[in-house]
């Protein structure tokens, strides 16, 4: 039967069981929209091309399946790059489709004509320009087995009009891309890892986003208390383990508890899964862990040893190596190391005055909206002090339930990751933490949040800065504020309700909390403005380029046990 290569597209996305698309149309990919109408697969139609690229994030984040956005040339495909240079860094496996001038024109400066090729090259796993209908066959599936195979990360996909238009027949379709296992790693290195945990008196985990892309969580779990072993987690790692397990030293790295960074001093050894090594987890190089043999176990080979050299250094599938592991780890007491890591954490406790006295304050705040959520809640967040917050203190106990930007930090994320992860998890609460300069990133995204009405709450930690920015002023450049105090502040609320959404300002003078339940309690989606102290930093924090046990905290703050 005849088929266009727009056609063609659309019956690869739908074999491969691509049910929700996220983009904007445009002149080149006009005809891949044509051949839409009608289809099975959902568009949803976003207001800018960041926001699909985030909108196709949020799916991905929350599925670990690969997940589709769509623009047009020049423009259209300029605006994708930041998301797609976001999923590189974070390992998202995203399929980012573009349309291109038909190839006559390529190199001419043809009305819209960029080299998405080009700009893609560097932050994509793998990028493809195609040029008849037979390559588009082949590149479709691939795509899709590339950006899920291995390490996960982001394809791009450009394609030219006049391959969108060319007709051909199509006998036998391509099978879908599929994830390939990724093959085994050697017994003896599986040997020799047991034989590094056997041997380690101080044993500690070092867990990174590959566990949750591995599926490795529950086996993460029962590895640290066979060896009596506790865990520090990346950012992305959050709820690897329950915020609450004993074990569980929190998050490493330049937010981390102090307690955190003493204890990984004290380590013998390191066992890092799926982790980077990225410099906000590691601080100064030279000094983390210096006492410390080191094991890693990532699926990504060009990770070993990139930032520091390790004793052993395993390529494999976090799941698949750590069942191996076990199989062959006797279990181990070692009540004196997992009493010092209580005792640390004990004595480094978060810092944040008594909600009674002080109940908007961050670290208050977001401890009473996890009170206030249901236990399988998403969260996303942007970028900036509202985001370090959030991971020092939501009790994040499930992997795929908090969606950050952390590799490339990009303000503007979480509102339409908010709406990709709403749609990929029909029933669950989702509520993105913003600030008052994120939310301005992406904001356009809330008129795509009332055109589907799914329970999405937007939180503004509205601290009338760029908080982060003016933190670091504040802390490492003597109190000189550059750019970092907004002139005027929009009525956020108001803003809401003009797109046609619930918009709730919250009054700290008259039981602030009771507020904001009642928002969050009331059906569909909206945006809650709520003010918080401009001056409040996020402690502890690490002084760029120090190492981690160099952290500053606040002594003089009152400590809270709630
Ligand atoms: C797209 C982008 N531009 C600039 C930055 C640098 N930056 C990091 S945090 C931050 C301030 C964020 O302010 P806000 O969203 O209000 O959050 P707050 O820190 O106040 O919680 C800035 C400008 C960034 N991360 N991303």
């Amino acid at each position: 039967m005849q088929h266009t290569g727009a056609t063609i597209l659309r019956t690869l996305l739908e074999r491969q069981g691509i049910h929700t698309l996220a983009g904007i149309p445009g002149g080149a990919i006009l005809p891949f929209y044509d051949a839409l109408h009608g289809s099975r697969i959902r568009h949803v139609l976003t207001r800018h091309e960041q926001g699909a690229g985030f909108v196709a994030q949020g799916m991905a984040r929350v599925t670990g399946r690969a997940a589709v956005c769509l623009a047009t040339s020049g423009p259209g495909a300029t605006n994708l790059l930041t998301a797609i240079a976001d999923a590189h860094l974070d390992s998202v496996p995203l399929v980012a489709i573009t349309g291109q001038v038909s190839q006559p024109l390529i190199g001419t400066d043809a009305f819209q004509e960029v080299d998405t090729y080009g700009l893609t090259l560097p932050i994509t796993k793998h990028n493809f320009l195609v040029r008849s209908i037979d390559e588009l066959l082949e590149t479709v599936p691939l795509a899709f087995r590339l950006a899920e195979s291995g390490r996960p990360g982001p394809v791009a996909i450009d394609i030219p009009k006049d391959v969108f238009t060319a007709c051909a027949d199509i006998v036998d379709w391509p099978e879908p891309g599929r994830r390939e296992a990724t093959p085994p790693c050697a017994e003896a290195e599986i040997d020799a890892l047991a034989a590094l945990l056997a041997g380690a008196q101080r044993p500690l985990l070092y867990l990174g986003g590959g566990v949750t892309a591995s599926g490795a969580t529950a086996l993460v779990r029962e590895l640290a208390y066979r060896i009596d072993a506790p865990a520090v987690t990346t950012l992305n790692a959050l709820g690897t383990l329950a915020a609450d397990d004993p074990l569980n030293m929190g998050m490493l790295g330049m937010h981390g508890g102090k307690g955190t960074s003493l204890l990984m001093r004290e380590a013998d050894a390191i066992f890092a899964i799926g982790a980077r090594f990225d410099d906000r987890a590691t601080g100064k190089v030279a000094e983390f862990c210096p006492q410390a043999a080191i094991a890693h176990l990532d699926i990504d080979r060009a990770e070993h040893g990139k930032i520091r050299s390790t004793t052993l250094a395993i390529a494999g599938d976090a799941a698949e190596a750590l069942a191996r592991l076990l199989r062959r780890l006797p279990a181990q007491a070692k009540p004196e190391w997992r009493a010092r890591a209580a005792e640390l954490r004990a004595a480094h406790p978060l810092r944040h005055p008594p909600a009674a006295e002080e109940p908007l304050h961050p670290v208050n705040l977001i401890r009473s909206l996890a009170r206030m959520l249901p236990c399988d809640a998403i969260v996303t967040t942007d970028v900036g002090q509202h985001q370090m917050w959030v991971a020092q203190a939501y009790p994040f106990d499930r992997p795929h339930s908090l969606l950050t930007s952390g590799g490339l930090g990009t303000m503007g994320f979480g509102l339409p990751a908010a709406i990709g992860a709403a749609l990929a998890a029909p029933g669950r609460r989702v509520v993105c933490v913003s600030g008052d300069g994120s939310i301005l990133m992406n904001i356009q995204e809330l008129a795509t949040l009332a055109d589907l009405g799914l329970p999405v709450a937007v939180l503004v930690f509205n601290n009338a800065h760029l908080g982060l920015v003016r933190q670091q002023q504040e802390l490492f450049y003597g109190g000189r504020y550059s750019a970092s105090r907004f002139q005027s502040s929009p009525d956020f609320a108001a803003i809401a309700r003009g797109f046609g959404l619930r918009g709730v300002t919250i009054d700290p003078a008259r039981d602030p909390l009771g507020q904001l339940d009642a928002a969050l309690a009331a059906p569909g989606p909206c945006l809650i403005d709520i003010p918080i102290r401009e001056t409040a930093n996020v402690l502890p924090m690490v002084p760029p380029g120090a190492a981690n046990h160099q952290t500053l905290t606040e002594p003089a703050i009152a400590i809270s046990h709630d």
